[in-house]
């Protein structure tokens, strides 16, 4: 439902009250209305399009490189769902990103991502988190083989797509669980401020993370202790298979924040350069001492919550039934609709409006980075697979045990 200026509204009383039934046609009205989640994405985007850091005054190379990381992300998915409905001695599976690639690079281009682990960034992430750490600069042949269970994969196989880690890069890791990542996050702030680093620490978490504990413990306890923390909450609109609506009072989630006394900005998640101005904002302030910081993006993801169901090879998205949501829980049209605000093209317009590129250098790089993914999974699928034995790993100590020393 929307008001008399476009803006996207609260089910009435009467919704609330009505039947079932009708509060599920109510629910499903309001999802279907994608326009008015377009334009809201939009409304809000450029009511808070007054960052002091313009990322058009980045050099062309990192406009460049950010342009590049999208692909990447893009491709690594596209690829892997192929996978998973081609070919059928593929072991992986993803909670796939697509649709969100602007936020994970537009964040983590304003991030310190090189260096010795005492100085760089570090990001945590969630469920959803190979976009984060192709982001953050992980080694993508080397995850390909660990999402697929391989031994030389980056996490020795042990880790698939759940707990994926990577530290020499600052990615802390993926987490099956939704809350507890903020806890620790702002563990490590807590440790930079101690040890008088100017490291930060960024957590993303989805829409459905407002309603954990650690949500509000987390913000709570940086703003206390004035934390180089920063939250990236990725509103896809869903979780699982609820509107975020259902579990959160807030329009936009970013007003908990600032219930918190924490700086917060909504912006545009399809545009990786509005993600870069928060970023760089809350970065650079948080870095300098000035405490914590939240983004809210507002987003979507083009396929389901898990897996490929209601995908096809070769075609980017999912649309229709989800099995596993056992009733249709968005409509199609709502899927389309944001996909015309696509974070690849809007990446590519800007770079072109921009002079950085022309429209031939843009496919170009395209074509560059389809060739990388597609060595990266070539690599990653040819490693050997981990053995019963190397389940085993990590578990006793291994080589000579010295007797323990008592007294
Ligand atoms: C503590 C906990 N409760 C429930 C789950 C099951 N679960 C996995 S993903 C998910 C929804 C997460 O939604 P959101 O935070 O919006 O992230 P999105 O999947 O949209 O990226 C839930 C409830 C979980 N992993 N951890
Ligand atoms: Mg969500």
């Amino acid at each position: 439902m929307t008001d008399n200026d476009g803006n996207l509204v609260f089910c009435s009383d009467e919704e609330e009250q009505a039947p079932q039934s009708e509060s599920r046609r109510g629910f499903l009205k309001l999802a279907a209305l994608s326009g008015a989640v377009a334009t809201l994405s939009t409304r809000r985007a450029l009511a808070n399009g007054d960052t002091a850091f313009h990322a058009k005054d980045l050099p062309d190379d990192k406009l460049i490189d950010m342009y590049r990381t999208i692909l990447k992300i893009r491709w690594h998915e596209r690829t892997q769902a192929d996978q998973m409905l081609g070919n059928p001695d593929y072991r992986g599976y993803n909670h796939f990103y697509a649709g969100q690639e602007a936020v994970a690079t537009g964040v983590c281009a304003a991030l310190r991502n090189d260096g010795p682990f005492e100085q760089i960034d570090l990001v945590y992430s969630t469920h959803r988190p190979s976009g984060h750490a192709i982001a953050k600069g992980v080694d993508i042949p080397t995850m390909v083989a660990e999402m697929d269970f391989r031994a030389t994969g980056m996490n020795g196989g042990y880790a698939a797509e759940m707990h994926i880690s990577d530290p020499s890069v600052g990615f802390v890791g993926a987490d099956g669980m939704i809350g507890p990542g903020h806890v620790t996050a702002t563990g490590s702030a807590f440790a930079f401020r101690a040890r008088g680093s100017d490291q930060v620490s960024v957590v993303f978490g989805g829409d459905g993370t407002y309603a954990t504990p650690q949500f509000h413990s987390a913000l709570n306890n940086a703003k206390l202790l004035d934390l180089p923390f920063i939250y990236v909450l990725e509103n896809n609109l869903y979780h699982q298979y609820a509107h975020y609506t259902y579990s959160c009072p807030h329009r936009d989630i970013a007003d908990a924040a600032t219930a918190y006394g924490i700086p917060a900005r909504v912006v545009d998640g399809q545009d990786v350069m509005q993600v870069y101005n928060a970023a760089k904002e809350a970065v650079d302030r948080a870095r300098a001492g000035g405490g914590p910081g939240f983004i809210e993006a507002k987003t979507y993801r083009y396929y389901n919550h898990w897996g490929a169901p209601g995908a096809k090879e070769g075609e980017l998205g999912a649309f229709g039934y989800d099995p596993l949501a056992i009733t249709s829980f968005r409509p199609e049209r709502e899927v389309r609709a944001w996909m015309q605000r696509d974070p690849v093209d809007i990446a590519r317009n800007i770079l072109v409006d921009w002079g950085v590129v022309d429209e031939a250098r843009a496919t170009e790089i395209e074509d560059e980075v389809k060739t990388e993914i597609t060595a990266a999974f070539e690599w990653g699928l040819a490693q050997p697979l981990c053995t019963p034995e190397d389940g085993l790993k990590h578990v006793f100590a291994e080589g000579t045990v010295l007797p323990r020393q008592f007294g």
